[in-house]
This record gives structure tokens, sequence and C-alpha cells, in this order.
């Protein structure tokens, strides 16, 4: 009944399966883990400083691209995690369920005060985010008491364990677990894979809620979709409703973006071209890292005037497009690279760090003293700033009086590096570019967008931009874009090649830009437009972009460096065959098959 139903969704395609049995080459390069960590970054991982008498327990996760090939993680998770916290994660995850279960019964609007707790409650289980069991506990004792308070206004309690079932300790959640992780969605492997991958879009698809929840914008169909997914997990579902829910999470993932992106511009403005340093100054900084722009202006307003510098790293490098945060002096440049190398870099960086969501990695002795995080990220040992009161800014005093205290940074470059291409940008250069279309001067857009990581496969994408040919235009956005965006790629006609238009969640504008292109050309189809979508993928986050864009129509999107392993070979087929999903190739066989169309 299964097979039917994947068939009647994506024919008879077996597509990934005869790679596999065909070719054992490419089923190593589309399913297992390249070598880790890369030849520089092979020191041992020190371990979260959470409680360990639970040695002999397992776990399992395989929710990000650096699971272990084949059986996810079961020891240890390669990001850090330990199986404590994995457990933890999966029962508050189960808990979140039976809220939402119970949330059904509601009349009406869900209150936006439970679609709220949701975001938030699934936006601590993203891939590298929160490490501390102590919050995770707490959360999962909250949701039970929101769990509860919702059953007395419903008056009904639905007949599932999820729904009754009560603990308070830390030995009750951490046993709930070993019956409620990801292998209890379902017996079967293929259904269990696609509830694997709602709920793993979902995961990206609440972070990006939150971030918008905290500029004050909450779109209602988002959380009503919480609830209507959530429970269905819950749930025994066929594959034909599994893949229905699968395209809604990539319906629901466009709002989503798209409410992050009004929030956003509406607070601080429309990106503009920028141009942003990577050197340092001569005085103390704070390096802000993570996606959380609100923290991003409580920081430069509080650091004004204190004769502390304000850097950015990682995915906090777009705030500098903003034209809000332009107008502070002290806000001088970016510091480093992507997520994974943040341990040289937040050594010699010298002052205090802040984390405002993932990627956090196992915390060195070296810096743990100055790190902080904030919102839903945390991690063992480190201060937390809290949350805001109603009406009140955080306080990131802590921080600024540490910093008074530290060396400047070490200078690890001194560069510059050109941003700004969101989608307003990017219109406002549109007869620039159709032009340079029309004449031929652009041949190509491919976008790379997505995550960065830890695999020396990921040099693909470096090798990738600098093979294109030279009148292609690379367009970008999130922690993938350090694979190639200190490059001398040039510029067509003064339009850079690499146009980056920001963190993951705007990855959003890129598709704006691609329907804006369509219509500007006069195209039925998106997939007529001289474009090719070769991206990468690390976390959750990613997962609810690529389901955006096969929502969008998007056909033929290249995506590595490992397909997802939480997708059995008859879900991914399926995909192949429907979307015409591709894994990454060789460089040279990739770029000459997307210069041809393909
Ligand atoms: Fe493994 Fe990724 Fe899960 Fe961490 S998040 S435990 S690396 S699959
Ligand atoms: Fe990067 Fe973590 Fe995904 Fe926001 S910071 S894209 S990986």
């Amino acid at each position: 009944m299964l097979k039917d139903a994947l068939g009647a969704w994506r024919g008879s395609a077996r597509e990934i399966t005869r790679l596999i049995e065909n070719d054992p080459g490419n089923a190593e390069a589309y399913y297992s883990r390249a070598s880790l960590p890369s030849p520089d970054h092979d020191q041992e991982q020190p371990t979260p400083t959470n409680h360990r008498e639970y040695d002999s327990m397992s776990m399992h996760c395989d929710q990000c691209q650096e699971s272990i090939k084949g059986t996810g993680c079961n020891v240890r998770g390669v990001c850090g995690k330990d199986e404590m916290t994995a457990k933890l994660q999966d029962t508050l995850i189960y808990v979140v369920e039976g809220l939402a279960l119970c949330a059904a019964e509601l009349p009406g609007t869900l209150d936006r005060k439970y679609g709220r707790f949701i975001s938030e409650s699934l936006f601590v289980t993203v891939t590298n985010t929160n490490f501390d069991d102590d919050v995770i506990v707490d959360r999962i004792r909250r949701t039970l008491a929101v769990r509860d308070e919702v059953k007395g206004v419903t008056g009904r309690t639905p007949a599932h364990d999820a729904a009754t079932w009560n603990g308070s300790s830390r030995d009750e959640f951490i046993a709930k677990a070993l019956a409620c992780g990801i292998d209890s969605l379902s017996e079967d492997a293929d259904l269990r894979s696609l509830k694997s991958l709602v709920l793993y879009g979902l995961k990206g698809l609440a972070a990006y809620t939150d971030h918008a929840a905290v500029l004050g914008y909450h779109d209602d169909s988002i959380y009503a979709f919480y609830v209507k997914s959530l429970s269905a997990l819950l749930q025994e579902q066929t594959a034909d409703e599994l893949l229905a829910l699968v395209m809604e999470t990539g319906a629901t993932a466009v709002t989503a973006m798209a409410l992050l992106d009004k929030a956003n511009t509406t607070t601080y403005g429309n990106p503009e071209i920028t141009t942003v340093k990577t050197g340092v100054g001569t005085r103390p900084g704070i390096l802000i890292s993570g996606h959380d722009l609100r923290d991003m202006e409580e920081l430069l307003k509080q650091t004004e005037g204190t004769g502390v510098d304000v850097y950015t790293h990682c995915e906090m490098l777009p705030a500098h497009y903003y034209p809000a945060f332009k107008k502070y002096s002290h806000f001088v440049g970016n510091y480093g690279s992507a997520w994974w190398a943040q341990d040289r870099e937040f050594d010699t960086f010298n002052g205090p760090i802040l984390m405002t969501t993932n990627c956090i990695v196992p915390v060195r002795e070296s810096y743990r003293h100055r790190m902080f995080t904030t919102g839903m990220a945390a991690y063992p040992g480190l201060k937390h700033i809290p949350a805001r009161e109603e009406g009140k800014s955080k306080d990131f005093a802590a921080l600024i009086e540490l910093a008074k205290t530290c060396k400047p940074p070490v200078e690890l470059e001194n560069g510059e590096i050109v941003g700004g291409f969101a989608h307003t940008q990017v219109l406002a250069l549109a007869d620039k570019v159709v032009e340079a279309v029309k004449s031929g001067a652009i041949s190509r857009f491919v976008v790379m967008a997505g995550c960065d990581g830890r695999h020396s496969s990921r040099q693909y994408y470096t090798d990738v931009a600098q093979a294109l040919p030279k009148d292609t235009v690379i367009l970008t956005a999130g922690c993938a874009k350090y694979r190639y965006n200190k490059l001398p790629l040039g510029d067509i006609g003064g339009i850079p090649r690499v146009l980056d238009a920001g963190q993951c969640n705007d990855s959003y504008s890129l598709a704006v830009i691609a329907l804006k292109l369509k219509e500007v050309f006069g195209l039925e189809d998106i997939n007529d437009l001289p474009i090719s979508f070769d991206i990468a993928w690390y976390e959750q986050k990613a997962v609810t972009v690529l389901l955006a864009l096969l929502f969008l129509g998007v056909k033929g999107i290249r995506l590595g460096p490992t397909l997802p392993e939480f997708l059995t070979p008859n879900v991914a087929a399926a995909i192949v065959e429907k979307f015409g999903l591709k894994p990454i190739g060789t460089v040279e066989a990739d770029i000459e098959a997307m210069m041809a169309g393909a």
C-alpha cells in the first residue's frame, strides 16, 4: 500500500536505489559522511558539562547533515549533544506534540501565547541551539503545565498517552524518552521518514516564526499548522496523508519566511548594498553570532559610547546590511567565518561572545568565561542573558563590563565582504540585471544558499564558485556563503558575481527575485529561467528552506554535500522523481549540467 502511495506521487522512479545498487562510489558520495572534521580542525571536541549518571543509555538522532552514516548519532552527537540531552529533547518534542493534540480541541483561533510557546519549544531542539539539560527539563515541565491548562479550557482529554502522561523529574523525562524518540514515529521506515521530514521542517519553521514573533509579528495560520501537523505525528497516517503534510510544511515555510522578511524589513529597513570590513580596531569588542536581529539592535544601543566595539560573526554578518544599524560608528565589522570554526575564532577574539541562536559548538575552556547565550540558545556552564520583560530590553551590561577588561581582538584577516542583495535591492537593480541577461553578459544565475559545515567535502562549493564561468552570478544566503564570499570573483558590469541576500531565513529573498525575474521575462514557469539551484544543508532550517522551494515549484535542485540520512531510499526516490532533486556530483559534471540548464 505504501509503495502504491509513493508510486502515485513519484511514478516508478528508483533513482537513488539504482545509484546505490549500481554505483557504490556514487552511493558513498550521496549517503556517506565524508571524513570529519577537516584536517586543520581535528582536535578532540570538549563535551558539554551536563550531569552524566546515565552512561549506559543510547540515543538516536539523525536530524542534521552530519548525522553518522547509516545509524544516526547513537552514542554521542557529532555536534557534541550527549545522550541525555538527546533523550530530553525527544521527550520535549513528545510533550509538545501532546500539547498540540490537546490544543486541536480548542475552538476558534489558537491563542498566540500557545503558538509562540510551541515555536520556542521546537526551536530549542534545532541542531546546535541548546545543550543545557536544566533548560530542557524546565521546558518539558512548562509544556506539561501548558498542556494541562489547555485541557482545562476545553474540558476534554484526547485518548492518547501524549495527552495524559505526566512526569516531573529529570529521571522520569529520561525514562519516557526511551519510548517516544524518533523511532516511535512509525514502525514503517518510509512512514517514519516522511514524519521526520515534517518534524524537521517544522523545527526550522519554528525558528523563523520565533524570530518574527520577537519583533511582534505573528501569523495565526502558522500556529494552526503546528497544531495540525504535530498532532498528526502522533497518529497513524497514510503515505498520501504524510506527503500532503510535507507539501503543507513547505507552503507554511513560505508563509513564515515572508512573515519574517516583513518583520525584519519593517523594523530595520530594507537591506542595502554594503561593504563590511573583516579587519579589527584597537578597542575591545563584543562578538555577536546567531540570527536574532533584536538582540543585535539592543546590544548596539547599549554599547554606544562605552568604548566597546561590536563585531558580527557567522549568520549575524547580514545585520550590517540593514539601514537601522548603519548609524552606529562602533559597529565595526565581521570577525571570522562560519559557525564550525568558532572555537579558533572565539579564542583569538579576546572579548565577550553572545550566541543568540544556533550554531554553538562544544565550548573550549579558553573562552568559556567570555561566552554568553540568550534566547533559545543555552549551554551548560555559560552565563545566560534572561529574556526581556514586557516593554523592556534585555540587559547586556555583564558583557559590556567584561569587554572593558578585555584586550582588542587579534586580527585574522583584513579585507572586505560585500552584501545586502535582498529582494528589494536586487529588484532596484532589475533594469541593469535584465539588460545584462538580454545582452548575454549574464548567462546564468546559480543559487548556492544554505548552511556551511565541517565536512571537507564542502570544498565542492568553493570549487564550484571558482570554476563557474565568469558570466554567471551566484545568489546566496545563509552561512554556506563563507565557502566563497571572500574570493575575488569579480563583477559583471558592476554587478558583483556573488549576491548575498543575508541569513538563511533570507532565502525567501532568492525566491522573490526568481519569481520577479520570471514575471519580467514573461515566463510561465520559474524553471524556464536561467537559474540553477546548488544548495547546501546542515540543520533543520535548511530542510525548511528546501521544502519551501519545492512548494514554490522549483525543480532540479542539487542538494549536498549528502542527501538527508533520514530519507529512506523510497522517500528519496519519490522526491527525486517529483521534483528532480539531485545529489551533488563532481564540480566539473555539475557545472557542465547547470550551464546546459540541467
Ligand atoms: Fe547527530 Fe546532528 Fe543529531 Fe547532533 S543534531 S546528534 S550531529 S544528527
Ligand atoms: Fe548556518 Fe548554523 Fe544553517 Fe542559518 S548558522 S544557516 S548552519
